[in-house]
């Protein structure tokens, strides 16, 4: 072999070892940059900010009061639907629990509303709610004497029925001769049974208007009442409730003032398959919350959106603006169907007080009567009824997810009596 070819021999076999050396690099470059833009693409989907701004703070000229341009535009989270993936969750601030629940979550099927108040029922007649039976041991004295008879009305007043009302019920009891005439506890319990569903109101109308056949749709529900009597767990049960009758539902956290409050309903949403509507800013203005609820659920054709708030009661001219304001805004696109006042049957007549200013704020359509399992108070629906004259429509009976029932005289009185 000449010097020449042996030169050749050794640049071509130089030019195969650079064009693999360059191939493997161009590879590893491509693969590389393929791998940078797949995570582009991701963490892209999983920024919700963006596009849910993109429809929309309040527009000013459709609703001023609600358009703050240092409100983050609220978004729809914690829905178990198929949503475009720009509004799938992230977690907020302080809020990663909830939103690494909802990446695992199942969704739960909750009890039918017609056997809730038979198991529910129960709870009535447990120990700590002693009025019917004490009312029962009276009653089946022979020949009731005066003190009998002070002692049936103290029953009634410190169960919290009411002056009024046990006024009515005692001068029935003494009217009927099968209290005051016999002993036999049969008719004594008929009658007691007759009279208490009398002053309960057993003919009265207490479906949910969101129920009813000529239901508007969205049917706004905003819940309302002091802190801690169990709005926001009753909004998340009657979202159970609707969606066990077959309801579309959607939530929203109009309670700003604490992130956990909102926390705490998309718990509940994402249990039962429930969008919630929130901010993640605390302190964000609860009325730009509601209006953009309102307008989503009008746009996803919700049957019901359910709509918690705060229940601040600084004082009564405070919190008829906020509440004014929520219902103002919500009703620039739905007419609020229902404003439900919700009540802790443990606080007997302070809660009867707190009635009247948020009957006065915002006005009322419906009573839900919660901690009636824990309560020897029972006979506040009563009183409550006659004060606001608007119906006991829901009792919550125990902290569980279905512990909730719409409120059915006759078992309230059996329950009682029982
Ligand atoms: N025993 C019992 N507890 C309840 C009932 N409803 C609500 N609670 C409890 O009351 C507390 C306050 O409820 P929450 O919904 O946060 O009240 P909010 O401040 O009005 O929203 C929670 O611990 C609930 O579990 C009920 O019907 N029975
Ligand atoms: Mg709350």
């Amino acid at each position: 072999m000449s010097d020449s070819t042996v030169v050749v021999y050794a640049v071509v076999a130089a030019l195969v070892v650079i064009a693999i050396v360059v191939g493997v690099v161009v590879a590893r470059w491509r693969s590389a940059t393929r791998g940078r833009r797949g995570e582009e693409n991701v963490a892209s989907e999983d920024v919700p900010a963006k596009t849910v701004a993109e429809d929309g703070p309040t527009s000013p000229s459709t609703a001023p009061s609600v358009a703050r341009s240092s409100d983050r535009a609220p978004e729809i989270i914690g829905s178990l639907k198929d949503e475009p993936s720009g509004i799938q969750p992230l977690p907020a601030p302080g809020t990663s629990g909830v939103a690494a629940a909802s990446g695992t979550r199942t969704r739960e099927s909750p009890e039918s509303s017609s056997s809730r108040w038979t198991r529910l029922r129960a709870r009535l007649s447990s120990t700590s709610n002693p009025i019917g039976r004490t009312l029962f041991s009276i009653l089946t004295r022979d020949n009731l004497s005066a003190q009998d008879w002070e002692d049936v009305e103290d029953t009634l007043l410190m169960a919290d029925v009411g002056a009024e009302a046990t006024e009515t019920l005692v001068e029935g009891l003494r009217s009927d001769a099968r209290v005051t005439g016999t002993s036999d506890p049969g008719q004594v319990r008929e009658a007691l049974r007759a009279r208490l569903l009398d002053v309960v109101g057993e003919g009265v109308d207490r479906r949910l208007n969101a129920v009813r056949p000529d239901a508007t749709k969205p049917s706004v529900i905003i819940m309302v009442g002091v802190n801690g009597t169990g709005k926001t767990t009753t909004a998340g049960k009657l979202a159970r409730l609707l969606v066990a009758e077959g309801k579309t539902v959607m939530m929203a956290a109009a309670d700003t003032f604490r992130a956990a409050a909102a926390d705490q309903l998309q718990t509940w949403g994402a249990k039962v398959g429930v969008p919630v509507v929130r901010s993640e800013k605390d302190g964000a203005d609860p009325a730009s919350v509601a209006f953009d609820a309102a307008d989503k659920a009008l746009a996803q054709g919700s049957d019901v959106l359910i709509v918690d708030t705060a229940g601040r009661l600084q004082n009564k001219s405070n919190l008829m603006d906020e509440l004014g304001k929520i219902r103002r805004v919500i009703e620039k696109r739905v007419p609020v169907a229902e404003v439900l006042l919700v009540l802790d049957a443990t606080t007997g007549q302070n809660g009867l007080t707190q009635a009247r200013v948020f009957a006065e704020a915002i006005g009322v359509t419906g009573v839900v009567l919660t901690k009636l399992d824990g309560s020897a108070k029972g006979g506040i629906v009563v009183s409550v009824q006659n004060e606001l004259h608007v119906p006991v429509k829901l009792v919550g009976l125990g902290e569980g997810p279905d512990d909730l029932a719409v409120f059915d005289p006759a078992g309230f009185v059996d329950g009682l009596l029982s």
